[in-house]
């Protein structure tokens, strides 16, 4: 023992020498070095890549929404909610049984690829509390709560890195699992807190001691993240205060990290803008609708394909690839990015209708993306038979409703010199003059697509 002691004290001693030679020669630990971009240049990759995959995952997709026969309104996230699960029930019949051995998430980033997604955001933690990750802050984690034990969010960050595509994460600010979030009411929960009078006075060791050190936690153990993307920002116990130190904290880590609104409390509804006033956040959160028109600020709308952001077999009201092709049309051409759910299931296999409508948008974007990437809101208002997106000199013509006759009316306003086919290889188009301030372009009888068919319209200067 003595001997051991003498050897950690020489140890001891040797580091010391060894750090007080560096530092008299001037020599630093090696830090990566992070440039500090301008709001301009964060926001550039995001504002590019204009369309990118949301993943709802976690222990919910073992009951995939449904509980001795009862199936949960809404999003099957929610069961723990919906289905009437105590703390204990749920960690035992849900959280314990999430085995996803079929989990590949080299398979899930190139299904997010072949789609033309550029990012993922994934849920590490929904407002059920289970984390996704390998946390030293909870045992309610990936390798203590449940029997699969592998870190989904490095597994998911490192494929993401190598094919080349943005990782994200989700996280919730709302947690249903933890003690100090949900006192008084704690074994009890007052889910998305749904009764505003119930004041938490132990919410702020909740924040600090656990919800902001995991947020730290994340963006140090998993690489560039990019983009930090809060929920439960309406309950009551959180704070506008919070938000801007949460907003601060994140950017002091990761200074070109994006973050959404809801990390602040100026959002207004559903429609996921903010009111007026000071608040942190770079982008705002529309949930599950398009803005009627352009905005003049960043936003991304979010949307499931079927009614559920979790996995739930037994919604069956799958948006058509048409509806999602022009969802991704529209929101571009008011300035937007599209964020698409996915709600993998319990063995972590994508559902299949999800892997149909991914490969669909994928042909699509493969032709089309000139139209997308990079493009931003129309310069014009909407035309009748679909919607325009721009880039320098140039508008393109998404047409959703091809007229019999194949003549298409271009806004006068628009000078253009050349018209020519996406869609088709790059075919030219005649361009007809239609009385004194309008062109039509000249195309096919039939519309070479029948979902949107795009013409590229190159103005003269
Ligand atoms: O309650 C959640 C819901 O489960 C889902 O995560 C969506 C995604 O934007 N956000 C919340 C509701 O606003």
């Amino acid at each position: 023992m003595k001997i051991q002691n003498q050897t950690l004290v020489s140890r001891i001693m040797q580091c010391m020498l060894i750090a007080l030679l560096l530092i008299s020669f001037g020599c630093k630990p090696k830090v990566k070095e992070v440039k500090k971009l301008s709001d301009d240049e964060r926001m550039e990759w995001w504002l590019d890549a204009r369309f990118g995959m949301f993943i709802h995952w976690g222990a919910y997709s073992v009951p995939g929404g449904e509980r001795n026969g009862k199936i949960c309104g809404g999003g099957a996230e929610w069961a723990m909610d919906k289905l009437d699960y105590t703390i204990e029930d749920y960690e035992k019949e849900v959280t314990a049984k999430f085995n996803p051995t079929e989990f590949d998430a080299d398979s899930w980033v190139a299904m997010a690829k072949d789609a033309g997604m550029k990012y993922i955001v994934l849920t590490t933690k929904h407002h059920d509390g289970f984390c996704l990750w390998d946390s030293k802050i909870t045992d309610y984690d990936i390798m203590e709560a449940s029997p699969f034990k592998r870190d989904i969010v490095k597994e998911l960050s490192e494929a993401c890195k190598k094919g080349g595509i943005k990782f994200c994460i989700y996280h919730s600010i709302v947690d249903w699992h933890h003690p100090q979030a949900q006192a008084p009411l704690y074994p009890n929960y007052n889910a998305g807190q749904k009764d505003q009078t119930v004041v938490n006075p132990e919410f702020p060791k909740y924040y600090e001691n656990y919800l902001k050190p995991m947020v730290k936690e994340l963006l140090t153990n998993y690489g560039d993240i990019g983009v930090v993307w809060f929920d439960g920002d309406w309950i009551a116990d959180y704070t506008t205060e919070m938000g801007k130190d949460l907003y601060k904290t994140i950017r002091e880590i990761q200074p070109n990290t994006i973050v959404n609104n809801r990390v602040d409390k100026g959002r207004t509804g559903m429609d996921g803008m903010d009111q007026d006033g000071e608040f942190a956040g770079d982008f705002g959160t529309p949930e599950q609708e398009i803005p009627a028109t352009g905005i003049d600020t960043d936003w991304e709308a979010c949307m499931t394909m079927n009614g559920s952001w979790g996995y739930k077999p037994s919604d069956k009201h799958w948006k058509s690839n048409k509806v999602l092709i022009q969802h991704l049309v529209d929101i571009v051409s008011k300035g937007g990015n599209f964020l698409l759910n996915v709600g993998p299931d319990s063995k972590g296999l994508f559902p299949p209708e999800s892997v149909e409508r991914l490969k669909a948008i994928g042909e699509w974007t493969k032709v089309n993306g000139e139209a997308i990437y990079g493009a931003k809101a129309s310069p014009v208002n909407r035309p009748e038979w679909g919607r325009y997106t721009r880039k320098e000199g140039v508008v393109y013509a998404h047409v959703f409703d091809w007229p019999e006759d194949g003549q298409i009316k271009i806004d006068g306003k628009l000078k253009v010199k050349k018209a020519s086919l996406l869609t088709d290889a790059g075919k030219e188009l005649e361009i007809k003059q239609s009385g004194e301030s309008s062109i039509v372009v000249v195309g096919p009888k039939v519309a070479p697509d029948t979902i949107a068919t795009v013409i590229k319209l190159e103005l003269a200067q």
